[in-house]
């Protein structure tokens, strides 16, 4: 890549730095064009959200933490965005919580598959599932190439983490009998509303945190991580992400 044009002390230095990120891997084939659109509007939440992790968010880090430990078939599934953000963190997250990786791609094409399983070994994934022949089997309900899936990835998993995905999709999985773990910036997206977990934060803030999270519980008794599960409520925490939005635009709308 070139020399990065982005001066340290630019007041949006860590935001340029990701679309930075973002294009390096979109010239390379990894993220596509909608890829870019998509991270665009997750930008404009994050900015409305204070571009921190919030307290809700934490909350629902913790819970996915547990829900990540109790799990006997967990799997990370990952697409060209966060390829690009988080190869490195997935990876790690993958090896503490005993989770598999897949390609699951919205716009699917074999080239992107194989591109992307290079991304994730060279972050040091062993096994990357889901690359051509191998999703074989099929989401239920979904039409075309988006309802791929590798029979001993997510169609065999009971928790699957599902990072900047689709409504369509994440409904399906639920429908499956999946529990669906959800990172997204956007509250108020069917994805965010039919997950049973929704992390409503940034990738790149998130998934650090998350493997913070599974080393701080990873020791405590199935007993205690099924208590955090329980405590967690959805749609209740949805609801305290749009109040902190509010919250920070009436705040907002006082110094302007
Ligand atoms: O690589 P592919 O082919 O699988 O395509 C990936 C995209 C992201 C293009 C595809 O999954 C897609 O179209 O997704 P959507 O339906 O646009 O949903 C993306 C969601 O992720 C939106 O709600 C965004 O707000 C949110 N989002 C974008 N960037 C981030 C994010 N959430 C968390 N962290 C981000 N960095």
């Amino acid at each position: 890549m070139n020399e990065s044009f982005i001066p340290e002390n630019h007041p949006r230095a860590e935001s340029l730095k990701i679309r930075e990120k973002l294009v390096k891997y979109f010239k390379i084939g990894v993220v596509v064009p909608e890829g870019l659109i998509a991270h665009g509007r997750g930008e404009a939440f994050d900015y409305i959200l204070g571009e921190k992790t919030i307290t809700p968010a934490l909350d629902a880090i913790k819970a996915a933490a547990a829900t990540l430990l109790l799990a006997n078939y967990p799997v990370i599934s990952v697409n060209g965005n966060v390829a690009a953000l988080v190869a490195n963190e997935i990876v790690n997250l993958a090896k503490i919580t005993n989770s598999k990786i897949e390609v699951n791609l919205f716009n699917r094409t074999l080239e992107r598959e194989i591109i992307i399983q290079k991304v994730l070994k060279e972050a040091g994934a062993e096994e990357v599932l889901g690359v051509g022949n191998n999703a074989s089997a099929k989401i239920p309900e979904l039409s075309s190439e988006r309802r791929r899936v590798d029979p001993n990835g997510i169609l065999k998993a009971d928790v699957v983490l599902v990072p900047l995905e689709d409504g369509d999709r994440t409904e399906a999985l639920v429908k499956m009998g999946k529990i669906v773990i959800a990172i997204d910036l956007n509250p108020l997206s069917r994805t965010s509303k039919s997950a049973n977990i929704t992390i409503v934060d940034n990738v790149v803030r998130a998934i650090p945190k998350l493997i913070d999270e599974v080393s701080k519980l990873r020791f405590e008794s199935k007993e205690k991580l099924q208590q955090i599960v329980k405590n967690f409520d959805n749609k209740k925490n949805l609801n305290l992400c749009i109040g902190r939005i509010i919250e920070y635009l009436s705040n907002q709308a006082k110094v302007v």
